[in-house]
């Protein structure tokens, strides 16, 4: 008897495929009526394949009382309530490490991008702007000052990155890295005002909602730039918006939004941005070797009881 695994969205072909040959799946997001679906099916799931776009919520675990293991397709899984699964006896992994790199190279692009006016120069050529005159002058990127938010894998990838810029490097996390060469902020407001760029690479979640607050915006200033590759929820949306309209900050990218993939009218409207649509992770080659961290999960997991990357 093949295990079966509950998939909540639709995945890459190669994981699709490989799920199909190895599991009896069934696919909540084809399912015409959810709550029938989950007592007619519920209690046959052993294992949970899931993605940012369905929560996989304290209700959805609760109708799967036989499963074991919800493998994420993600690094973030602030969408899968992690304690209610622990509480239920369960495992949750994600996909750590494998798109460490992407995330870092568009978090870079992002920066330059938004100092330097490379899309808002595709722009103006395009609409032959040029031939009427140059480009207003930008800001210079190279041996400014980088505050990191959330110095992990990914924040530590995006300062290595910055070291080639010759870019002055700190950081704010809750407690200082005892193994890292940059200075630490306590303060998030303090490393705010020091920085020109302030680039947003914690995780999500309760934790971190509303982390660059308004006050912490404020503390960046007119010269100062935010960089989101994080989440949306970590930094107070409608007072960014305000502060990027008043130009009371000089810029923001952002890769991610409070309520995807709706982004504020107001930001559409504004120069001074560089909006991207939740891409950081979408190569294919990050995505091919994130699904296969999600299918070795499950595969180790239902051979040794051990999953590979548990959250
Ligand atoms: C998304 C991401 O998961 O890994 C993360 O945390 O934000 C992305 O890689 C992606 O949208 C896949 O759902």
């Amino acid at each position: 008897m093949k295990p079966v695994v509950l998939q909540t969205s639709p995945m890459l072909p190669l994981v699709e495929n490989a799920l199909l040959e190895r599991y009896e799946v069934l696919r909540l997001d084809r399912a015409p009526d959810r709550s029938r679906f989950l007592a007619e099916s519920g209690p046959r799931v052993d294992a949970v394949a899931s993605s940012a776009r369905v929560a996989v919520d304290a209700a959805l675990l609760d109708a799967l009382p036989r499963a074991r293991i919800v493998a994420h397709f993600g690094v973030g899984y602030d969408n899968v309530d992690a304690a209610h699964a622990k509480a239920r006896g369960m495992v949750v992994t994600n996909t750590p490490d494998v798109l460490t790199d992407c995330v870092a190279d568009l978090a870079i692009a992002l920066m330059v991008d938004v100092a330097r006016g490379v899309t808002a120069g595709d722009r103006y050529v395009r609409a032959g702007r040029w031939l009427k005159g140059a480009m207003p002058l930008a800001a210079k990127v190279s041996g400014k000052r980088l505050g990191i938010v959330g110095l992990g894998r990914i924040g530590r990838a995006v300062a290595r990155r910055a070291e080639a810029f010759d870019m002055e490097i700190r950081y704010h996390n809750r407690r200082q890295a005892p193994d890292s060469p940059y200075a630490w902020e306590k303060s998030l407001a303090d490393l705010a005002r020091w920085c020109d760029f302030l680039v947003v690479a914690t995780s999500g979640g309760a934790e971190s909602r509303g982390l660059v607050s308004a006050a912490v915006i404020e503390a960046l200033g007119p010269k100062g730039f935010l960089v989101n590759i994080a989440r949306g929820s970590v930094v107070d949306e409608p007072a960014l918006v305000a502060a990027l309209a008043e130009r009371r900050i000089a810029g923001a990218a952002l890769d991610v939004f409070a309520d995807e993939p709706r982004v504020p009218e107001a930001l559409l409207a504004l120069d001074n941005v560089v909006l991207t649509p939740h891409i950081a992770s979408a190569t294919t080659d990050t995505r091919a070797a994130m699904g296969q961290l999600v299918l070795d999960n499950l595969a180790a997991f239902f051979e040794t009881g051990r999953a590979l990357t548990p959250v």
